[in-house]
C-alpha cells in the first residue's frame, strides 16, 4: 500500500480474498453490502435535524423499547439491502421479534446469515451524540437451498465468520474483524467510499479509562463496588485513578476502548440480573472484534464467545477491553457477577 494512496474497502476486501485461495468472495461482497447500508443510513443521520427523522416512531420493539424513527429507517435499509444481496440467506435484528429468511433462489443458496443492531445508542439520536450500527456474520448450519432456520442465529460467538460496526461520529467509520485481523475504514464523502484509515487495529493491553453507567451503582454488588473503588483510588505508579468516560452508545464507548485502551462494563445489577446488552447482536460482535485485536471479553465468569445462546434477544453482563484491565476486573468480580 503506497503512502498517501487511498485504498477503498472494496479494493481491500478483494486483496484480502486473494490471500485465501479457497475464498469465494461471498463474505467480502456481504461486507460491501453492509458498507452500502451504512452509507445510506449515514446520509439520514447527517441531516437528522432537518428531515422528519428525529424523535419516536410510536411503536415498541420486542424488548419493550420505544423505537426511534431512525431505528426504523436503519432497520428497513439493512433488511432491504441484504434481501437484494446475493450473499445473505436471512437476518435477525434488534428491532424484529424473529429472524427473517429470504426465500428467493439466490438467498436460499447463500451460506451466510447476518444479525444486526441497526442503530445502537438510540438514547443519543436526538442529542447529536455518536451512534452506530453493529453486525455479526455467521456461516449457516441449516441446509443450503432451503430457508434458513433459528439455529443459524443461535450460534456461539466463537463461530462468527466476521463482525463489525459503523460509527456515525465526528467522521463515519466502518470497522470490521475477520478471524485474522481488525481494520478500520473512514468514509471519504467526496468519493462516497470507505477508505482504509486504521489498518490492523490492536487494542492496547493496558489503558487509563474505565467506562460504565455509574449512575446505576446503587444496584451493583459489593464486588463491583470493589472494582470501581480500585479504578478511582490514587496509585501513581499504576496510573490510577483512571478517567471515567461514558457516551452511552456501546459502539462509541467500544470504539474508544478498542483504539485507545480501557475497559467498558455493563454488569448485571439488581434490576437487570442478566445485564442489559444483547448477546447476539451487541456483545458477541463486539467481543469478536476486541478479541481479534488482542483484547479480552468476559461476562464475569467466562469468555462471552463461548456462551451457547438459547434466545435471539437474550442479554448478558459484559466486561470488555484491554487484556490486563479486564483480567484485573475479573479478580474482583469473578463468581458473583456470573449469571449465565
Ligand atoms: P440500543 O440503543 O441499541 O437499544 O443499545 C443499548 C444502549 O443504548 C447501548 O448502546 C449503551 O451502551 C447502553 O444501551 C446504554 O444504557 P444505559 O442508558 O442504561 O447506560
Amino acid at each position: 500500500m503506497q503512502s498517501g494512496k487511498l485504498v477503498t474497502m472494496d479494493e481491500f476486501t478483494i486483496q484480502e480474498t486473494r490471500k485465501f485461495p479457497q475464498a469465494t468472495g461471498e463474505l467480502s461482497s456481504l461486507l460491501r453490502d453492509l458498507g452500502l447500508a451504512g452509507k445510506i443510513i449515514n446520509k439520514q443521520v447527517r441531516k437528522a435535524g432537518l428531515g422528519d427523522v428525529l424523535g419516536k416512531h410510536g411503536a415498541t420493539n420486542v424488548q419493550g423499547e420505544e423505537q426511534m424513527k431512525l431505528d426504523i429507517f436503519a432497520n428497513e435499509t439493512l433488511i432491504n439491502i441484504l434481501k437484494n444481496s446475493t450473499d445473505c440467506a436471512g437476518i435477525a435484528s434488534e428491532e424484529n421479534d424473529d429472524h427473517l429468511s429470504y426465500e428467493d433462489t439466490f438467498s436460499a443458496n447463500s451460506k451466510y446469515v447476518v444479525l444486526f443492531d441497526p442503530l445502537d445508542g438510540s438514547s443519543n439520536i436526538d442529542v447529536n451524540a455518536p451512534i452506530g450500527t453493529i453486525f455479526a456474520i455467521y456461516r449457516r448450519v441449516s441446509e443450503l437451498g432451503k430457508p434458513c432456520t433459528e439455529a443459524d442465529f443461535l450460534q456461539p460467538g466463537s463461530r462468527l465468520m466476521a463482525a463489525g460496526y459503523i460509527i456515525y461520529g465526528s467522521s463515519t467509520m466502518m470497522v470490521y474483524a475477520t478471524k485474522v485481523s481488525v481494520n478500520g475504514f473512514t468514509l471519504e464523502p467526496s468519493i462516497g467510499e470507505f477508505c482504509l484509515s486504521h489498518p490492523n487495529i490492536k487494542c492496547p493491553e493496558d489503558g487509563k479509562i474505565y467506562s460504565i453507567n455509574q449512575g446505576n451503582s446503587i444496584k451493583y454488588t459489593q464486588e463491583m463496588h470493589g472494582y470501581l473503588n480500585y479504578c478511582m483510588e490514587e496509585n501513581k505508579e499504576e496510573g490510577r485513578p483512571y478517567s471515567q468516560r461514558y457516551i452511552g452508545s456501546m459502539v462509541a464507548d467500544l470504539h474508544r476502548t478498542l483504539v485507545k485502551g480501557g475497559i467498558f462494563i455493563y454488569p448485571a445489577d439488581k434490576s437487570a440480573p442478566k445485564g442489559k446488552l444483547r448477546l447476539q447482536y451487541e456483545c458477541n460482535p463486539m467481543a469478536f472484534i476486541v478479541e481479534a485485536a488482542g483484547g479480552k471479553v468476559v461476562c464475569g465468569k467466562r469468555n462471552i464467545l463461548d456462551i451457547q445462546p438459547t434466545e435471539l434477544h437474550q442479554r448478558t453482563p459484559i466486561f470488555i477491553g484491554s487484556k490486563n484491565m479486564v483480567s484485573k476486573a475479573l479478580e474482583f468480580v469473578r463468581e458473583k457477577e456470573a449469571v449465565v
